[in-house]
């Protein structure tokens, strides 16, 4: 379903693709797992992922833009479940946008990377994984969780990520597509700059 053209595990396209994204890909076992620069509530994929707060509240960056995109359904879903723990995953509905579903997970907030910090990060994106999986999803969208407001430290939230993910569908072979969504050019960056260290190419 969603064919990668090339046989090395990283595929390092032309800095810009036609469309004007950058744009990176690599083969992990079954799925692709790929980098876009990009606004995550345009994604086709069958869920995409917010960087969300504990009381499921609503608030600025990814979160702000994806209630806006995807309309006031999402948030009476939210009221309804009430909230979620850091480290957690709850799922919704997309309302207006592509996406079907809208995977809430929340993010730690980083002090100073002593009070439990990199797990609870990398539990954030485990726990959407599994929340997508328990719903027989084939495709999801991740922003970079806490790496906004929440001020965890670009390159580290970028390799915990990535490993995190790459562990996942090492072992668990039914998300076919994994897409990082990230919305500026350091974000960017710090991603495919993380993943050409994980996954040395040809
Ligand atoms: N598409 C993709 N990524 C985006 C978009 C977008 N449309 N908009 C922003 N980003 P943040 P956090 C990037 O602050 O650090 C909220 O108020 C952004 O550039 O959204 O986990 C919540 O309610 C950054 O790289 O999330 C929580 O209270 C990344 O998304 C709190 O912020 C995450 O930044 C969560 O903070």
């Amino acid at each position: 379903r969603y064919p990668v053209n090339f046989d090395n595990r990283i595929s390092r396209l032309p800095a810009e693709t036609p469309t004007g994204r950058k744009k990176m890909e690599a083969r992990i076992g079954n799925s692709v797992l790929a980098l876009i620069q990009g606004d995550i509530t345009q994604e086709d994929t069958d869920a995409i992922v917010n960087a969300a707060n504990t009381g499921l509240r609503g608030g600025g960056g990814v979160d702000g833009a994806i209630h806006r995109a995807g309309g006031p359904s999402i948030m009476a879903e939210c009221r309804r479940i009430g909230g979620c723990p850091t480290g957690q995953a709850v799922i919704t509905t997309g309302g207006k946008m592509k996406a079907r579903y809208v995977i809430h997970t929340v993010g730690p907030v980083y002090r100073d990377g002593s009070h439990g910090e990199a797990e609870l990060l990398a539990s954030a994106y485990r726990e959407s994984l599994k929340m997508a999986s328990a719903r027989h999803l084939k495709s999801l969208s991740f922003p970079a969780i806490s790496a906004g407001v929440y001020g965890y430290p670009l390159e580290e939230a970028a390799r915990i990520a990535l490993q995190t993910v790459i562990d996942y569908l090492k072992k668990n072979r039914d998300i076919e597509l994994v897409r990082f969504v990230l919305f500026n050019q350091s974000t960017y960056d710090a991603f495919s700059n993380a993943l050409g260290k994980l996954l040395p190419g040809e």
